[in-house]
């Protein structure tokens, strides 16, 4: 492997070409007419136009892309996060092409792809999932088996993911009405009408465990992150370690995150996402097949350098590191910081950055695209740069991220920074004891 072209943009793509320079590989950019000026372009060794601005016509154009990598003479692609990176066809294409696809085989991306397959496939393999069912055929079946989970049910569309289709049925007079909207959901969305069922777990907290694995049948957990601080399933800020996790669970659900990805011999870095409940019970959600926005949290605690690791994995070393080397310290900090204006049901805020003040000092890093005199676009996702904390315990964590977005200035559209001081303000966030309804019960608070 000598020459990576990244299929992304934005931050993820900057990401992607540090981690790429420092293994001495080449860069290849590519980019969408409007995107001219983004920095990713600038910092890769050469840059390529794919299309037009939408995101259909360029970065999610797999012809195109693959023209790209093939004409600029890359030997591997990496999909960043979004976009193509979870796209099974697009996996094997690149490898029909002699591409290096940077993340697990295409069998393994469609094995989770599918959500209820894949919890199947995990309870199979020994990882514990949420008490449910199967596909559902009708009404009258959904019933009998609602009442043998026992009220509150969740319905979920088996092609979904991220909420898409999920349907809360606290009693039997709702199921039918219910199953039909899911079923509805399912099939606008994602062209399946499949609906399966779970037993409602109130007041989840979102916890996911980081995985590394090689192509030699090598697999280690990275400990996990709290990801609970949602709305609408857009994650705003994250941490690692979990508050609520104890050195035996963390243990218990990084092997059961082990399994899970041995289970479809996976490859590279790739999440396992579990429900936590309020008992300390742990259920498999699903597992994305990519790097994530939130990685840097793992990677300030472990040191590992996660971008890297998915590089060499894909170039077919051996892993570097055994799990009795994994050890944890500290606390880390994550803020998304989107070009939205919460004060206007985060609508997106997209037009020139007029002025930025990034913040500095010790144990600050910033993955991010602002710049001064730059233009975010409106075609693609808001996140404009990630404030990642590192501190010795929790409490300095949150002092540095407090102390860090206060030196912060985005001047010329709106952001998420004033959210992001509420939620540190807040004695729920502070005490550690949120949940996945934290953020909405901090917004209805004040109508913010
Ligand atoms: C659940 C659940 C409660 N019980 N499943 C939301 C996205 C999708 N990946 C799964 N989700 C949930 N599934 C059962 N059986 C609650 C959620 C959920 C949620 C999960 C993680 C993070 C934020 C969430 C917000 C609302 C609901």
């Amino acid at each position: 492997m000598k020459r990576v072209l990244i299929a992304n943009r934005g931050e993820i793509a900057l990401r992607v070409i540090r981690a790429c320079r420092e293994l001495g590989l080449e860069t290849v950019a590519v980019y969408a007419r409007g995107d001219e000026d983004s920095p990713h372009v600038a910092l890769a060794d050469r840059a390529v136009c794919i299309g037009p601005a939408p995101a259909p016509l360029s970065y999610l154009n797999v012809q195109n892309i693959l023209a790209a990598a093939l004409g600029s003479g890359a030997d591997a692609v990496h999909p960043g996060y979004g976009f193509l990176a979870e796209n099974a066809d697009f996996a094997e294409l690149c490898a029909d092409c002699g591409l290096v696809f940077v993340g697990p085989s295409p069998a393994a991306i469609r094995a989770m792809g599918n959500k209820d397959r894949a919890r199947q496939l995990m309870a199979a393999a020994g990882v514990p999932v949420i008490p449910g069912t199967g596909a559902v055929a009708d009404a009258r079946e959904a019933a009998k088996l609602a009442g043998k989970i026992s009220y509150p049910v969740l319905l979920k569309a088996a092609a979904g993911g991220g909420g898409k289709g999920m349907r809360l049925v606290e009693e039997p007079g709702q199921l039918a009405r219910a199953l039909e909207l899911a079923r509805r959901e399912g099939e606008a969305a994602f062209s399946d009408a499949t609906v399966y069922m779970e037993k409602y777990i109130r007041r989840p907290r979102h916890v996911e465990i980081q995985i590394l694995a090689d192509n030699h049948g090598n697999v280690v957990h990275l400990g996990e992150r709290d990801c609970s601080v949602q709305r609408r399933h857009q994650k705003l800020l994250e941490e690692a370690p979990c508050p609520a996790l104890s050195p035996a669970l963390r243990r218990r659900m990084g092997r059961a995150a082990v399994r899970a990805a041995r289970a479809v011999r996976y490859s590279g870095a790739g999440t396992v996402e579990f429900l936590l409940d309020e008992q300390g019970n742990f259920y498999f959600m699903e597992m994305n097949t990519r790097i994530q926005v939130e990685h840097p949290v793992t990677e300030m605690i472990t040191g590992i350098d996660l971008v890297k690791a998915q590089l060499l994995a894909a170039a077919g070393e051996e892993l570097a590191i055994r799990q009795e080397d994994v050890a944890f310290r500290g606390w880390a900090l994550e803020c998304r910081i989107n070009a939205e204006d919460p004060r206007q049901d985060f609508q997106p805020s997209p037009g020139v950055i007029t002025g930025y003040r990034p913040p500095e000092g010790p144990w600050v890093r910033i993955d991010g695209v602002a710049r001064a005199g730059w233009r975010v676009p409106p075609h693609y996702d808001s996140l404009i740069a990630k404030v990642i904390v590192w501190g010795q315990d929790r409490a300095e964590a949150i002092a540095r991220m407090e102390r860090a977005l206060g030196e912060m200035a985005v001047q010329g559209i709106a952001t998420t920074v004033p959210l992001h001081l509420k939620i540190l303000a807040d004695p729920e966030f502070r005490r550690g004891h949120y949940d996945t309804g934290f953020l909405a019960r901090l917004l209805a608070g004040d109508g913010r």
